[in-house]
C-alpha cells in the first residue's frame, strides 16, 4: 500500500523550490521597475484520486508511478503571450544546470481540440531527500492570465461533467476559447504600441539633450553666432508636433553636429584640452 504523504513529500519540496526560484526573478524584475515576463507564479499537486486515474490509463503500478510527469506541477502566468516565450527560454537556459528538459508541448502553436491553450515543459528535477539524491519529473504550464482563466473554468466544467461534457457545451467553450485568443492578441498589440510609442519618445528626448548639450559646447567653444542661429532653428521645430517634426530634429542634429566639424566621440576630449588651456592647466 502507497503511503501517499511520503511519497508525495519531494515532489511538493521541489514545487517550493522551483516556485521560489521563479518568484525571485519576477522580484528582480519589479525591483529594477522593469516588466516581469512573470506575472505570478502557483504551485499544483495533482489530487490522488486524478493520480491513480491517471495511472489505471496508463498501465502505472506503485513501483514505476514516479514515471508519471505531472504529479507536481507550476504554473507559469504571464500579463502577455510574449512573455510566455521569454519564460520559456529562462527555463531552457537552466536545462543542464538545476534542471532538465525531458520534454516540451507547446499547445500554443498546436492548439488542443479542446481550445486549450498553454505551454508545457517536462522537467527532470534534483531532490535532496534524508535518503539522499532524488529525482522527479515535475510539469511547468506557461499561459497567459486569459489563458488560465479559461483553463480554470473549462477544468472545473470537465470535472463537474466527469469528462463526459455534451457536445454544445464542449462547442461553447472551443468558441471562447477562441475570443480568449483574440482578447490575447489585442492586448499583444496594444503591448506593442505602448512599446513603439515609448521608443519614440526616448528616442526624441535623446536627440534633444543631444541637440542641447552641443549648442552649449558650442557656445563655450566661441562659436556664437552659429549657436544662435541653431538655437532659433531648434525653438522653431520644437514648437511644432508630428512625425516631420522628428525627422527635422534629426536633421537639425545632423547639421550642428557637422557644423562643429567634430565626431561626437571626441568633442568632449577637445572641450577638456580647450578648458586646460584657459585654465592653464596643461604641462
Ligand atoms: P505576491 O507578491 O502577492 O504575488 P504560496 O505558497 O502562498 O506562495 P500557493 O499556495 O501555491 O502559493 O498559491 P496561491 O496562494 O494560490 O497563489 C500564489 C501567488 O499567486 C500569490 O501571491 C497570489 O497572490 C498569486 N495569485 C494567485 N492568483 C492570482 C491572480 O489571479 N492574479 C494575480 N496577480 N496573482 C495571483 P504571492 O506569491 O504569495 O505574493
Ligand atoms: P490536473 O488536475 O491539472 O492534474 P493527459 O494528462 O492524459 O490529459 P498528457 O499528455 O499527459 O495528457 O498531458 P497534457 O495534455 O500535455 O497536459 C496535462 C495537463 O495539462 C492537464 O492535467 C491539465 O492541467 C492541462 N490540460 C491539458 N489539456 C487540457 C484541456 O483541454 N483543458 C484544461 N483545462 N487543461 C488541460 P490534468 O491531469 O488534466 O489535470
Amino acid at each position: 500500500m502507497i503511503r501517499w504523504s511520503e511519497f508525495l513529500m519531494p515532489y511538493e519540496t521541489a514545487v517550493e523550490e522551483l516556485k521560489n526560484k521563479f518568484k525571485g526573478i519576477r522580484n528582480e524584475y519589479r525591483k529594477n521597475n522593469e516588466h516581469s515576463p512573470i506575472e505570478f507564479v502557483v504551485g499544483r499537486g495533482k489530487q490522488i484520486p486524478s493520480i491513480i486515474e491517471k495511472a489505471r490509463k496508463l498501465g502505472l503500478t506503485e513501483e514505476n508511478l514516479d514515471q508519471m510527469d505531472d504529479i507536481g506541477g507550476l504554473r507559469i502566468i504571464c500579463q502577455f503571450e510574449d512573455d510566455i516565450y521569454k519564460v520559456v527560454d529562462m527555463v531552457r537556459i537552466r536545462d543542464g544546470m538545476d534542471l532538465e528538459i525531458v520534454l516540451e508541448k507547446d499547445y500554443i502553436k498546436e492548439v488542443k481540440d479542446s481550445g486549450y491553450r498553454s505551454y508545457h515543459i517536462i522537467i527532470k528535477y534534483p531532490i535532496f531527500t534524508i535518503e539522499g539524491l532524488k529525482f522527479v519529473f515535475l510539469e511547468i504550464q506557461i499561459r497567459t492570465m486569459a489563458m488560465n482563466f479559461w483553463a480554470t473554468v473549462e477544468h472545473s466544467l470537465r470535472y463537474k461533467y466527469k469528462e463526459a461534457l455534451p457536445e454544445h457545451v464542449a462547442e461553447k467553450l472551443r468558441s471562447t476559447a477562441h475570443e480568449v485568443y483574440l482578447l490575447d492578441k489585442e492586448m499583444q498589440e496594444i503591448r506593442d504600441e505602448i512599446i513603439s510609442a515609448q521608443n519614440l519618445f526616448m528616442h526624441k528626448s535623446n536627440t534633444i539633450s543631444q541637440i542641447l548639450g552641443n549648442l552649449t559646447d558650442m557656445e563655450r567653444m566661441g562659436m556664437l553666432d552659429e549657436a544662435t542661429r541653431f538655437r532659433d532653428a531648434f525653438e522653431k521645430i520644437n514648437a511644432r508636433k508630428g512625425r516631420d517634426m522628428e525627422e527635422d530634429l534629426e536633421a537639425l542634429s545632423l547639421a550642428i553636429k557637422q557644423s562643429m566639424n567634430i565626431e561626437n566621440g571626441s568633442l568632449k576630449e577637445e572641450l577638456q584640452q580647450l578648458e586646460e588651456k584657459r585654465t592653464g592647466n596643461i604641462l
